[in-house]
C-alpha cells in the first residue's frame, strides 16, 4: 500500500504511482459513496479523466442510491456527467477499482465484501488504515475535487469545460461557498478552474427547478423542529431521498444563535441523521458516531457529518420512538441532560 497524504509536494510522485497502478488495465471501475453528492461526482469524473489522459483506461462511474437534490440532479445532467447504477454493473468486469470521497470499510459505499480496492480518493476522517494499494487522502482539505484537480492540472491534462464547472461546483458546494472547512489548496483549486468553467451553467445548477416535494418537506421541517439552547432537532419523518436531510440541517444551522443542528429522516427501516455545527474543529464525525453508536455507519468532517441507524421491520411508531431516543443522545452526547426541547416555530 502506498499512502500520500502530503499532497502537493508529492504531486509528481503520486501521478507515477496512479500510473504504475493504472498500467496494463483497460477498464477502471470509479466508485462514488452512496447518494453521490457535488463532491464524489465531480471527483468520480475527474479521475476518469485523469485515467483516459494517463493511460488510456475507460472509466465507469457507478453509484448505489438515490440523486434526489435538485442541484446534484441539475449537475448531472448539464454537464453531461456519464453515472450509472451499481445494479447495472458487473464488478468482475473491471481491471481495476477505485473509491473517490469515500473509503473501504466505510458503510456509505456499495462494495461488496471481500472485494478489493486499487484506488483511493479521500478526504473524509478515518480511523483506521485504509485498504487500498494507491491511497491519496487528506483529511484537512474541504473537498475530494481539489486532490483531482491540483493532479489533472499537474499532468496538465486539458480540462474541459464541463468537467471545469463540475469542479469548481463540488468546491464550493462541498465548502458552503468556501467557507465551511476550505483550506487554501481549496481556494487555489477553485480559483484555478474557475476561469475555465461556463457561469450560466454554475448558474443553472445553483438555482435549479425545485420539486414540489421539496416545499412538503420543508414545511415538514418548520412545523416539526424543536430547539434546547444553542441546538436545533429537526425531524422529517419518511422523506424520498437521503440529501433533504442534509439540506434542511445546513438551513436551520443558519438560525440566529444555533451552534449545532441535527436532522434525521426516515426511509424504509433506516434513520438517516445529518448534523452539522459552525465550531470549528468540533469533530462533528465523532458526535454522530456517538449518537448512532456505530463507527462505520456514521463518520464525516469537523464541521459536518451523517449517520445511519438500521432496524428491522420498524413501523412508523418504532421510528418516533427512535426519533425521540436520538434526539435524547444528541443532546447528552454535546453534555446536556434533560433538555427542555420547544418547538422552534410558535404555532402559526
Ligand atoms: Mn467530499
Amino acid at each position: 500500500m502506498i499512502k500520500f497524504s502530503q499532497l502537493p509536494n508529492k504531486i509528481k510522485t503520486v501521478l507515477k504511482a496512479l500510473e504504475n497502478q493504472l498500467q496494463g488495465a483497460k477498464t477502471l471501475l470509479i466508485l462514488l459513496h452512496n447518494n453521490p453528492d457535488p463532491d464524489a461526482i465531480a471527483s468520480g469524473f475527474a479521475l476518469a479523466a485523469l485515467a483516459d489522459s494517463l493511460c488510456g483506461v475507460a472509466a465507469t462511474i457507478a453509484y448505489n442510491g438515490i440523486l434526489g437534490r435538485a442541484e446534484n440532479r441539475a449537475m448531472v445532467s448539464l454537464l453531461d456527467i456519464p453515472l450509472v447504477k451499481t445494479s447495472s454493473i458487473r464488478y468482475s468486469g473491471y481491471d481495476r477499482i477505485a473509491m473517490v470521497d469515500t473509503q473501504p470499510g466505510q458503510g456509505n459505499n456499495p462494495l461488496p465484501a471481500g472485494m478489493h480496492t486499487h484506488i483511493v480518493f479521500d478526504h473524509h476522517a478515518s480511523s483506521a488504515n485504509i485498504d487500498a494499494d494507491l491511497v491519496v487522502y487528506n483529511s484537512k482539505l474541504g473537498a475530494t475535487a481539489t486532490l483531482l484537480c491540483e493532479l489533472l492540472m499537474a499532468a496538465k491534462v486539458d480540462i474541459k469545460i464541463n468537467l471545469a464547472t463540475a469542479i469548481a461546483y463540488a468546491i464550493r458546494s462541498e465548502t458552503q461557498e468556501l467557507r465551511r472547512e476550505a483550506n487554501k489548496r481549496d481556494i487555489q483549486a477553485y480559483l484555478a478552474v474557475y476561469p475555465l468553467c461556463s457561469l450560466p451553467k454554475m448558474g443553472a445548477i445553483t438555482n435549479p427547478t425545485l420539486l414540489n416535494s421539496y416545499f412538503q418537506e420543508l414545511a415538514i421541517a418548520l412545523n416539526r423542529a424543536c430547539k434546547f439552547r444553542h441546538l436545533i432537532f429537526i425531524p422529517l419523518g419518511y422523506v424520498d431521498a437521503p440529501e433533504i436531510i442534509a439540506e434542511m440541517s445546513d438551513l436551520f444551522l443558519r438560525r440566529e444563535r444555533t451552534s449545532w443542528a441535527l436532522a434525521v429522516g426516515n426511509i424504509q427501516d433506516s434513520m438517516y441523521l445529518s448534523l452539522r455545527t459552525n465550531k470549528k474543529n468540533a469533530r462533528a464525525f465523532r458526535v454522530i458516531q456517538r449518537i448512532v453508536g456505530d463507527n462505520e455507519n456514521a463518520g464525516g468532517h469537523n464541521q459536518f457529518a451523517g449517520g445511519k441507524i438500521d432496524l428491522e421491520k420498524a413501523d412508523a411508531s418504532d421510528m418516533m420512538l427512535l426519533e425521540e431516543d436520538v434526539r435524547t443522545r444528541f443532546a447528552a452526547v454535546l453534555g446536556i441532560k434533560n433538555a427542555n426541547w420547544k418547538p422552534l416555530i410558535e404555532k402559526l
